[in-house]
């Protein structure tokens, strides 16, 4: 049953255009031997009709997913790494002697270097695990939730920024008016505001529905962001397209006024308009390919069982919950998921209960097919993996349709 849900924007109606059904917290890996009952919500999707912001239908407590035990670490990927080194390079090179504050810091992959040049900074990062790994590479971080009182505090304490920056951080916070209104606190005259996050544009092309999980709660595209940030007195300035993460969106937010609008900008929100980018029977459709890919990939898994052909999963991500639950997928199709994270490692995925190992296990012997799940770090992983291939060994992707290779 559809029931009456306010866009968290601007309080607008929304539109349900998508259901994955009952999901558990994507980055709860439980112990086995957990006897705990497991949190489950309903993920679905809906469209405000009036501002466009795609976003979830039903909100995660935050506490429930950012956590002391909060398992993902963003340096576990070299592309990763370099990319974030690559925006850190940027600001020192754009700004002398600037204030950087990062929101969602986590283990410091992107603060570390400008901790390590001495550049002034500080990382907010309420997940107390991650945070303690920033701080012991010398990064200066508060273990808290950004919010309005905080910006309030840090202004208060530290002064204006220079540069405020979110990567993979704002799309998971549906409070998002209380980080805009921080954000308008903390932020000097000339000072921007950074985020990426997925991109609706990429997510509706590649169908890649598994960037719809509990933390990703909006999916923004350049024309939801411009409407989003005007009550606060900022405006879209700046966008850049990325290929990390499956196709992310930069966006650059400054004060009314203080810099012109690029380009860049026009031209995304006219491709969007062109392309009627959060239209409701858009996105019905891709939640029919979704349901198109999950057929086909249960239909294969299946086959390959009954032909006896071995299966392992590659990357036990948080994506990979939206796929393992919405397609019924357990350790009868997949019976074990390497990953390098030793926090995941020996737990079990969550609500699907398939064993997550140490790398070491993929060659110990190789599968005859290997889901990558870590899709959106394919080329380092083949790289990597070369061996399997030349084993005999076949990925399965299911982005952006189910195809084997
Ligand atoms: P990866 C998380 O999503 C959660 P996930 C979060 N909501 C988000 O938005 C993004 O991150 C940024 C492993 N791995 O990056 C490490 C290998 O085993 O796709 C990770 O567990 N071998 C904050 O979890 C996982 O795969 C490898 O060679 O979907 C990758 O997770 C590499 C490169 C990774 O994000
Ligand atoms: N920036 C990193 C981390 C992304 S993980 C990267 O791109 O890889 C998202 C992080 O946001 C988590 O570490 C989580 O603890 C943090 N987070 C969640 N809500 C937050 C909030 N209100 N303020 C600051 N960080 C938050
Ligand atoms: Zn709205």
């Amino acid at each position: 049953m559809e029931i009456d849900v306010c866009c968290r924007i601007c309080s607008g109606r929304l539109e349900q255009v998508a259901d994955f059904g009952r999901q558990p917290l994507s980055d709860a890996f439980r112990v086995p031997a957990e006897q705990r009952a497991e949190f489950f919500f309903r993920l679905a999707v809906g469209v405000c009709g009036s501002c466009s912001m795609v976003q979830l239908m039903e909100e995660v407590p935050r506490d429930r997913m950012f956590h002391d035990g909060y398992p993902y670490l963003s340096s576990g990927s070299s592309v990763m790494r370099a990319h974030f080194a690559g925006f850190a390079e940027r600001v020192m090179s754009e700004w002398s002697d600037p204030f950087v504050v990062e929101l969602g810091c986590n283990d410091g992959v992107m603060l570390g270097n400008l901790a390590r040049a001495g550049v002034r900074h500080l990382g907010v990062e309420p997940s107390g695990g991650v945070a303690d790994r920033a701080a012991a590479q010398g990064v200066r971080v508060c273990k808290e939730f950004f919010e309005s009182g905080v910006a309030e505090r840090i202004r208060a304490t530290d002064g204006p920024a220079d540069v405020i920056y979110a990567a993979n951080t704002l799309c998971h916070i549906p409070y998002v008016g209380s980080i805009l209104r921080g954000v308008a606190t903390l932020l000097g005259p000339e000072g921007v505001f950074v985020f990426e996050d997925p991109y609706l544009g990429d997510v509706v092309r590649l169908t890649s529905f598994d960037q719809i999980y509990d933390e990703h709660f909006f999916l923004f595209s350049a024309g939801s962001v411009q409407r989003m940030a005007a009550p606060y007195g900022l405006e879209l300035v700046d966008v850049e397209r990325l290929a990390v993460h499956g196709g992310e969106v930069r966006y650059t937010l400054a004060r009314k006024g203080a810099r012109d609008q690029s380009a860049a900008v026009r031209e995304l929100l006219a491709d969007e308009a062109a392309q009627g980018i959060a239209d409701a029977a858009a996105l019905r459709a891709f939640a029919g390919r979704a349901a198109d890919t999950r057929d086909r990939l249960v239909a294969l898994l299946t086959e390959l069982r009954e032909r006896g052909a071995s299966v392992a999963g590659y990357g036990a991500t948080a994506k990979s919950a939206t796929v393992l639950n919405y397609c019924g997928i357990g350790p009868d199709l997949i019976p074990f998921i390497v990953d390098t994270t030793q926090a995941k490692q020996g737990r079990l995925t969550p609500g699907s209960h398939i064993p997550i190992r140490g790398p070491e296990a993929f060659r110990d012997p190789y599968p005859d097919y290997a889901v990558l799940f870590a899709w959106n770090h394919a080329a380092e992983i083949m790289t990597k993996e070369q061996e399997f291939r030349e084993a005999g060994g076949q990925w399965i992707r299911y982005v952006p349709e189910v195809h084997v290779a």
